[in-house]
């Protein structure tokens, strides 16, 4: 099953910056789909729960320099 996670991120300030951590998701085994808007500050990834929990998403952007944290 897959679920769907929106994150707040904080740290952006170019696009270099949004496509790393979105590359960076999409190479997540369990992550179907992963997209980040640098304008909102917001990440959306659809994620099988039972590969890799929205808790392991944020450790992972963190481990990249990035501040994230649970929007819904
Ligand atoms: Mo842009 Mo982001 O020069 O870490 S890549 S600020």
């Amino acid at each position: 099953s897959m679920t769907v996670c929106r994150l707040r991120l904080k740290g952006m300030t170019c696009t270099s910056c949004s496509s790393s951590i979105e590359s960076a998701l999409k190479k997540v085994r369990g992550v179907k789909r992963a997209t980040v808007a640098l304008a909102t500050e917001e990440a959306e990834i659809h994620h099988d729960p039972k590969l890799v929990t929205y808790v392991q998403l944020i450790e992972i952007i963190d481990d990249i320099g990035f501040e994230a944290e649970l929007i819904s």
